[in-house]
């Protein structure tokens, strides 16, 4: 791995180099009957390792795909991977370990009702999956490990064990926790909580065992795309502008630009990292010692936003292969996006073919719709009405802005109602 790293340039993360983790995988494999890859659900293949289900298969383990995290997905969305994993023959199962609200901003509230709307519109729709609830999830569970041959008797107790096995971050120990209903096991929005793995008996029934984060060695993503999903810690990140790009190529920019109020270039000019970062900066007041606007502590902000799926608004849902990106605003990247997206393609980690293919079909088709979707656009300028922007608690919008606290006349008058006091 590292000659590979040295010679190809190929980003190796320390996951994958880290002997423990896999041997810790290898433990988890040898004691379950069921193997259950957790996955972010807004980028499932992205997560999804083939080799891993074959390997646990050979092992004599059941093995099923758990798409987490599905609260930040539209119905829409759900169905279109439902029926890809029903395609494809490998058993899927949907769960949300944080149901939808529970870190709800301003945007999800919005959205929720037009959300509620569409999900009711589409409640007819008999091929949209089921996002299960614990108790649902715990029965799915009891299922496969009951499906295993050996279920019973290569287990020390007999009860059968459930593996649940992934990458950082996608939410293991939040849907065990979910299924146990207790803060068993730690939780972080910070990558890599996880180092060891555990055992917990979920009623007489089954065994959990949660797993360390583990990354599948894949020589096609870079530091940039496993940052933007979540798997690379943002407080480490070398360049901010690499990750930052691929946002501004995924999410739609009038989407940027009202969430966080700023003021970004019109189509055609391309949107750039740095401008947006810029433009965040400056209006957060984010300045480094010689007045330069802050990128990293920008991006730090965009980016979390992003992972944690905080600002609705911002979520960005790959489609599945076949499925062209383009065919949704209901996987929410513009065509105009799309262009510089096909450039970016060979970087997209676990893409596949049928991906390339999606996005240079909607490339082809991108003239006549970019004329129309720019000709709609007015060239307001788009603050929000409020002047500030959503969530964060940033400076003041007038005055020396980036002062976090504009108090110090209040100090000074306390200073004289208790001088007494110092006398
Ligand atoms: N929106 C949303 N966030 C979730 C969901 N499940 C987990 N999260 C968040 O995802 C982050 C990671 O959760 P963890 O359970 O620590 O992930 P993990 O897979 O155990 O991560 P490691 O221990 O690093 O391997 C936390 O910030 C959770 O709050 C979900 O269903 N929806
Ligand atoms: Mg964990």
């Amino acid at each position: 791995m590292a000659l590979l790293e040295a010679k190809d340039g190929v980003a190796m993360t320390p996951y994958e180099k880290n002997l423990d983790f896999w041997r810790q995988l290898w433990r988890v494999l040898e004691r379950s009957q069921a193997v259950v890859q957790i996955v972010d659900a807004r980028d499932p293949l992205f997560f999804y390792s083939p080799d891993l289900d074959a390997y646990a298969k050979e092992c004599g383990c059941q093995t099923a795909v758990l798409l987490n995290k599905c609260d930040l997905l539209t119905p829409i969305q759900l169905t279109a991977w439902r029926q890809y994993f029903q395609t494809a023959g490998t058993r899927a199962l949907f769960f949300s370990a944080k149901p939808a609200g529970s870190e709800a901003d301003e945007d999800a509230q919005d959205v929720a009702q037009a959300e509620a709307d569409e999900a009711a519109a589409i409640h007819v729709n008999e091929s949209m999956p089921k996002v299960l609830a614990p108790d649902g999830l715990a029965e799915a569970l009891a299922d496969l490990a009951a499906e295993a041959s050996l279920a019973s008797s290569s287990s020390a107790t007999g009860v059968p064990v459930v593996g649940l096995v992934g990458y950082p971050n996608v939410g293991k120990s939040s849907s065990i926790n979910a299924l146990l209903r207790a803060k068993k096991v730690p939780e972080s929005a910070t990558p890599g909580r996880t180092k060891h793995l555990q055992t917990l008996p979920l009623g007489d029934r089954l065994v959990l065992c949660d797993c360390p984060g583990l990354v599948m060695p894949q020589f096609v993503g870079t530091s940039a795309d496993l940052v933007v999903h979540g798997v690379l810690p943002i407080d480490n990140m070398r360049d901010c502008l690499g990750p930052v790009q691929l946002l501004c190529d995924r999410i739609d920019r009038q989407a940027l630009a009202e969430v966080y109020g700023l003021r970004l270039p019109e189509p055609p000019e391309p949107l750039t990292a740095a401008g947006l970062l810029t433009a965040y900066a400056e209006l957060h007041g984010y300045t480094t010692g010689h007045g330069v606007p802050h990128l990293d502590r920008a991006a730090r902000e965009i980016l979390k936003d992003s992972v944690t799926g905080r600002r609705k608004a911002l979520v960005y849902c790959q489609a599945p292969p076949g499925l062209q990106q383009i065919d949704g605003v209901d996987f929410n990247s513009r065509p105009s996006e799309l262009s510089i997206k096909t450039a970016t393609m060979s970087m997209t980690a676990a893409a596949g073919e049928d991906r390339e293919d999606a996005a240079s079909v909607a490339a082809a088709s991108l003239t006549d719709f970019d004329k129309q979707f720019f000709a709609e656009k007015t060239a307001d300028v788009r603050f929000r009405a409020t002047g500030r922007p959503q969530g964060h608690s940033g400076a003041e919008q007038t005055g020396k802005s980036w002062k976090r606290h504009n108090n110090s006349s209040k100090r000074e008058k306390l200073r004289r109602v208790y001088r007494h006091l110092d006398q």
